[in-house]
């Protein structure tokens, strides 16, 4: 089996850590000056791996291996959160690129093709998965006018950042054969089982609701209480008996988060008239979604009824369904993992989402976690062990070597 070198891959990603460094975390959002110089210098490292490397027209980093196909994809995103975590995606591009490299560097396994990627937008600053969504062709010319917080559109930010009319790399079934994404936990599962590998069996659905509230703005000391439309008191009222209504609907692991909750104009001397926040919600049925996304809508229409303040919901992002990981890959995965960390290691569903998702309708996926330190993610303090970083790249490395081989086996 080729052997990582674990040095190799932590100096690359303490590089990637520095485009965009605040404190311990990052701030490298999609088509930002960071996330721009970050995907130049990825390119640069993939073409040291050997491979043909290209920024392409949506910003995704794709480096092409120079050996014929069956070839499998390993990557993730290099974006972040607006208070990202070092590792959130930048470790699985790392370790697609330090897989490429040992692939290469070892006679054994030098003619076996790994494509690296660093997808763009993941975290949903502009749209719902735009790099993946592109690479397999779900890209829709709506989601090319969906816009960041500073209503910048995908399209616009595209032209700012020079990439309008550059190709855009497109998933290529005569020779792609499977995604693997490596990527951190994000939670305590595996910390608090003292585990060292998290194989992953399927990956919740995720949906997003913007609530408006349009009441009055008027004169916080002389506008009588009866006499208010409050859309600030609206947007409080409605948060509190959601949660209530979703608690009633949710199944066992259904989360649900309230973010970018906005009071406008927001002086304390003025009522506010118009107010805003997003409701996401996430659960591996669709069911269960559909139940939760019905509660959103109702808790609105009774509010609209009772007035003062008028309520609407709409779609924030494009939802996206629940899927499955491929099970012959989890195999893989599973047996490299029993190889390297013998009983450390567990079959886990993912509360978080991961361009796998998207893939996942077009080639076979498979995802591997490792444990994040106090289960901690989109937030500056994100770590993990440099144990676990290095032993996570040599299961994965393993695991490519064997569905490579046994691609080609069967191929014959
Ligand atoms: O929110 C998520 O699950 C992912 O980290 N973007
Ligand atoms: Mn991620
Ligand atoms: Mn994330």
């Amino acid at each position: 089996m080729a052997e990582i070198d674990g040095k190799r891959l932590l100096a690359g990603l303490h590089k990637l850590r520095s485009f965009g460094a605040s404190g311990s975390g990052v701030v490298r959002q999609t088509f930002s000056d960071p996330d721009m110089a970050a995907r130049r210098w990825l390119c640069d490292e993939l073409t040291l791996a050997g491979l043909v490397a290209s920024i392409d027209g949506v910003g995704n980093v794709v480096g092409r291996s120079q050996n014929p196909g069956p070839a499998l994809i390993i990557g993730s995103h290099s974006d972040t959160q607006p208070n990202g975590g070092w590792l959130d995606g930048a470790m699985g591009v790392m370790y697609a690129i330090e897989i490429a490299r040992a692939l290469r560097e070892d006679p054994a396994t030098a003619h076996l093709a790994v494509d690296a990627v660093a997808w763009s937008d993941e975290e949903g600053t502009y749209t719902t998965f735009l790099g993946s969504n592109s690479f397999v062709g779900d890209l829709t010319d709506s989601m090319l006018q969906d816009a960041n917080a500073e209503g910048e559109t995908v399209a616009e930010a595209i032209e700012r950042v020079g990439l309008t009319g550059t190709p855009r790399q497109r998933l290529d079934l005569g020779r792609h054969v499977a995604y693997l994404e490596p990527h951190i936990e994000q939670g305590p599962h595996l910390e608090d089982a003292g585990l060292r590998v998290g194989v992953v069996t399927s990956i919740v659905g995720i949906r997003s609701m913007r609530v408006t509230f349009v009441g009055e703005q008027n004169h916080a000391g002389s506008t009588p209480m009866a006499r208010r439309k409050d859309a600030g008191a609206a947007l409080f009222a409605y948060a509190v008996t959601l949660r209530e209504r979703l608690a009633e609907v949710a199944g066992p692991v259904s989360v649900w988060n309230i973010g970018n909750a906005r009071l406008l104009p927001g002086g304390e001397s003025i009522i506010p008239g118009r107010a805003e926040m997003v409701i996401q919600f996430r659960d591996p049925s669709e069911r269960v979604l559909d139940a939760m996304e019905a509660a959103v809508v109702a808790v609105a229409t009774a509010m609209n009824d009772d007035g003062p303040v008028e309520v609407t919901v709409v779609p924030q992002r494009q939802p996206v369904a629940p899927a499955d990981m491929d099970p012959e890959l989890r195999g893989h995965l599973a047996a490299a993992a029993e190889q390297r960390v013998p009983a450390e290691w567990v079959d886990m569903p993912s509360a978080a989402v991961h361009d796998a998702m998207v893939i996942s309708h077009h080639l076979p996926c498979a995802m591997l976690f490792i444990p994040s330190i106090g289960g901690v993610s989109h937030d500056f303090s994100e770590d993990s062990t440099e144990l676990d970083i290095v032993t996570g790249c040599q299961v994965v490395a393993d695991a490519s070597f064997s569905i490579l081989n046994e691609q080609r086996l069967s191929i014959g």
